[in-house]
């Protein structure tokens, strides 16, 4: 049934001899009903002067100013994408190569801090016997916290290194620490021959200028989509897609989606998770996926890269969801396929894609982290200059000779998801997003306690980096907390 301003905006143009053509009444059916009869009347006045009696599209786009904006800057850049650099080392010779990879680059990551000056190996501050006090760095091989004392063990290509924590607010440094993160510490000789770490400093991110769009291009961040469970929320997805092409003003300057991972449900991730299915397979998954894509504007660029329910590989890094599961989407001019993780520039604005698997290990052994704050993990990334430092635990990596989860490039938005909750921060000017989920609670999320957020679009003015959000979901009113 047509809403009642409709009815009458219509009827006023007809009584006046008009003829509205179907394009023109799809798009006013999605103006705002209080803004209905202004715009007619007013088209109408002026296509009476020019003895014109048909309202076509090209009147109202001209009107809401929906026409694309030429001077709306839209450029990208992938700046690093896993995909082509995979090469897969086998065996304990990967491992080594894989740590030894992590444990240089980081250490030249912290080669900018003036102590590293300082820094002598692990061998050679242990058979120093110095009075003086000493740098070391190295992998984070153990933390153990017992009564009021915190042992920390660490490990670099000379030996290994144990010290202890003593001080208060150090040790609540030390119980941040993740498992296989990399550290510099201050360290001196105690009494009895025992080192004792007296500074911990990690590799973090320095103060820096960030960059910035010069037009005020919008970015939409999107994950979790979950297409082909029964839980995706494809009535409201589809409806924020159709509001990609309203006249909303912030609507008409969106020009990238960034979709960050978890696109479909996959198959076979979960015991009996064909249950939970209403598409069976990737290919039917990915073609619903296309179709809804299919009807994003042409001029938005659209960023896909995979998380753990996604066809490819499971562990990290992830190449881009393969070609064989759905060419065409691959073939679309606006749509670009990349891996995980994945550095894209947006006109100038570095963001760094990651689905964010590593945060289920880190929430669970760290104290003060939870599912529900999950951009204070994103910090804890940020500050190990690492994407997922634990090896070894729930998160699969893969023994790449180089490490590609270092963050060696400072982004200036970091884009995030798998925790399907909805949040926003910032850290050293780095804009933290995570972009929620587009699939309701699932009995599994339920059973362990997990509250999403789903059907929350973010989106980011790229010059000014304002934040706007489209809440898709009657259930929530208060939804973003920050
Ligand atoms: O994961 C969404 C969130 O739910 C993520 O934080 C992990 C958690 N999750 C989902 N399934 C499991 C199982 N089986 N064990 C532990 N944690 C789980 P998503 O990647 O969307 O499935
Ligand atoms: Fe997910
Ligand atoms: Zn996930």
């Amino acid at each position: 049934m047509l809403k009642k301003e409709l009815t009458f905006a219509l009827n006023y143009a007809l009584n006046k001899g008009f003829q509205i053509h179907p394009n023109a009444f799809r798009i006013l059916e999605n103006v705002d009903v209080k803004k209905l009869e202004k715009i007619i009347r007013e088209i109408v006045r002026e296509k009476t002067k020019q003895k014109l009696f048909q309202i076509n599209q090209d009147d109202l786009e001209t009107y809401l100013g929906m026409k694309e904006d030429q001077n709306l800057q839209s450029d990208y850049q992938i700046l690093s994408d896993p995909t082509l650099k995979i090469t897969s080392g086998e065996g304990v010779k990967g491992y080594n190569a894989l740590f030894s990879s992590r444990f240089n680059k980081l250490k030249r990551i912290i080669s900018d801090r003036p102590e590293s000056k300082m820094l002598k190996s692990i061998a050679s501050v242990k058979a120093a016997k110095s009075e003086e006090d000493m740098y070391v760095c190295g992998l984070v091989t153990t933390r153990n916290i017992d009564r009021n004392i915190t042992k920390v063990v660490l490990e670099d290509p000379s030996g290994i290194f144990e010290g202890i924590v003593f001080d208060g607010e150090l040790q609540k440094t030390a119980a941040g620490l993740l498992i296989d993160q990399f550290i510099m510490v201050r360290v001196s000789m105690g009494k009895n021959a025992g080192f004792i770490i007296k500074d911990l400093v990690l590799p973090d991110i320095p103060d820096q200028a960030t960059n910035r769009s010069e037009t005020e291009t919008f970015a939409v961040f999107l994950s979790d989509l979950h297409i082909g469970s029964k839980y995706f929320m494809e009535e409201e997805f589809a409806e924020f897609i159709a509001w990609l092409s309203s006249p909303d003003p912030v609507a008409r300057k969106i020009r990238f989606v960034l979709i960050g991972g978890d696109v479909v449900d996959g198959v076979g991730i979960y015991p009996n998770q064909d249950k939970e299915l209403i598409c069976q397979t990737i290919q039917e998954q990915l073609k619903k996926l296309e179709e809804l894509l299919d009807r994003i504007p042409k001029c938005i660029k659209i960023f896909i890269m995979p998380g753990n329910h996604d066809p490819g590989r499971r562990a990290l890094p992830q190449p881009a969801i393969p070609k064989k599961y759905n060419d065409s989407l691959w073939d679309r001019e606006n749509v670009f396929m990349v891996g995980n993780p994945a550095m894209v520039s947006l006109n100038g604005v570095k963001v760094l894609m990651f689905h964010g698997q590593s945060i289920d290990d880190i929430v669970k052994t760290t104290p003060g982290l939870s599912y529900d704050n999950p951009v204070n993990v994103m910090r804890h990334l940020l500050k190990a200059r690492h994407l997922s430092p634990i090896y070894g635990s729930q998160t699969p990596i893969a023994p790449e000779m180089e490490d590609l989860l270092v963050i060696d490039e400072i982004p200036d938005i970091f884009h995030v998801g798998h925790v399907h909750r909805a949040q926003l921060d910032m850290y050293k000017g780095i804009l933290l997003v995570n972009s929620g989920s587009w699939q309701k609670q699932t009995p599994f999320q339920a059973s362990v306690g997990m509250t999403p957020n789903p059907g929350i679009a973010l989106m980011v003015n790229l010059k000014t980096f304002q934040v706007f959000h489209e809440n898709y979901n009657s259930n929530l009113d208060n939804i973003l907390q920050s």
